[in-house]
């Protein structure tokens, strides 16, 4: 095959396995828990950008049709429903390890999701970010939809540690995803911060955060738990007082850290809030998502909380660059009241799960909590198994 005849007929193959990955249909998975559905596809792969981001398409300057910029993961996504489509904002992931955001759409939620033709192009903090990640979008009832995301940065005061790195939490806004204001980097007391996410509804006449305090970068150290925290502004967010309202505790799924998932959903019963716990176990960090209620008036206050894990890595889902891990930062609730988890598999690629308001809602309240110890675990079997005496 001459250099001509091998362009063309890479443009070809190429073009065709993308438009067929982009057409293909989801199904769901074949048994669900009843609590949630499985889909059988990643929602976004790599493989889902578009091809302009990868390959030069001008013969006389590629002409093996190469690709000339690779792109090694999409995962953890914001996610809103937008102009009637359901709209995630995902982490994009180069070979060169650099993260940016996304917006891919799809009619339904579950396939056909199209990535923009450009990805966003998020202005630069004061202080140039090396990296950003794990958008959480929010609908404020200020107007604006915000993003809160990791803006992370070389550690200066570890110059011999070429991975030292700071986390903090960068915020932007904006009315239509493509143009952002970019506003200063959130102030808290914490050495570092990940996973903060605002709050839709004002309280007490404040904007409200969730936050996670770390002490390093990927250590939380003594800091870690969900916290929260009010201030005055979004154009100079400082938050004065964190309180832990979600700690961390010995021997369950959180042990090591947590984090908040996306904004919270209202309910009748409550704020449903999505979170990932950490464990560590002899083969590293194991990333699961779970969940729990606070009060309406009081959204700082849990007032149910399963035991364990909601979702946790399955099958394909165990591996990839980050194995062992499932992360969620974006959810959609539709007219319908159906939800649409999405979630990363092992910082490779975005899945969904579907539910609704009222099946997560009685997962929360019906679920036995934790007691913390084997013993009241297994008496949480008896007082189930004596309540189904006589009626299998
Ligand atoms: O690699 C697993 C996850 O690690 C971080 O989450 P956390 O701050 O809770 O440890 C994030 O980098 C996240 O993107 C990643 O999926």
């Amino acid at each position: 095959m001459n250099d001509k005849t091998l362009f063309h007929a890479r443009v070809k193959d190429i073009k065709a396995h993308h438009e067929t990955l982009l057409s293909a249909v989801n199904q769901p998975t074949q048994l669900s828990n009843g609590i949630f559905q499985r889909w059988q596809n990643p929602i976004l792969t790599a493989a889902h950008t578009p091809l302009t981001w990868r390959y030069d398409f001008d013969e006389s300057r590629n002409p093996y049709f190469m690709e000339r910029i690779g792109i090694n993961a999409t995962l953890n996504a914001g996610s809103i429903y937008f102009n009637g489509k359901y709209t995630v904002v995902a982490r994009v992931e180069g070979n060169d390890r650099k993260s940016f955001f996304a917006v891919a759409q799809s009619d339904n939620g579950v396939d056909g999701f199209t990535f923009w033709p450009r990805p966003i192009n998020m202005p630069d903090g004061e202080e140039p970010d090396t990296n950003i990640y794990d958008m959480r979008l929010t609908r404020h009832e200020d107007g604006y939809i915000y993003g809160l995301f990791c803006t992370e940065r070389k550690d200066d005061t570890q110059p011999d540690d070429a991975s030292a790195a700071v986390a903090q939490c960068g915020i932007a806004r904006t009315k239509d995803l493509v143009d952002w204001q970019r506003l200063p980097d959130l102030v808290t007391y914490s050495g570092q911060q990940r996973n903060v996410v605002l709050h839709p509804e004002f309280v007490e006449g404040k904007y409200a955060l969730y936050t996670r305090p770390q002490d390093g970068f990927i250590s939380v150290g003594g800091g870690g738990g969900i916290g929260w925290g009010l201030c005055d502004s979004m154009e100079s967010a400082k938050v004065e007082q964190e309180t832990i309202i979600d700690h961390k505790v010995y021997h369950t799924i959180s042990e090591v850290k947590n984090g908040q998932g996306p904004a919270p959903i209202k309910t009748e019963s409550g704020w449903l809030h999505l979170a990932h716990g950490v464990r560590n176990t002899a083969a590293g960090l194991r990333y699961v998502l779970y969940m729990f209620i606070t009060d309406l008036q009081q959204p700082w206050v849990i007032t149910h909380k399963p035991a364990g894990y909601l979702l946790a890595p399955e099958s394909d889902e165990r591996v990839g660059d980050v194995s062992n891990v499932v992360f969620s930062n974006g959810w959609i609730v539709n007219k319908s009241e159906q939800v649409f988890i999405y979630y990363g598999s092992s910082d490779t690629r975005l899945h969904v799960a579907t539910s609704t308001v009222a099946q997560l809602v009685d997962y929360c309240l019906n679920t036995p909590q934790d007691g913390l110890t084997t013993h009241s675990s297994v008496q949480a079997i008896y007082d189930l198994a004596a309540a189904n005496e006589g009626g299998l």
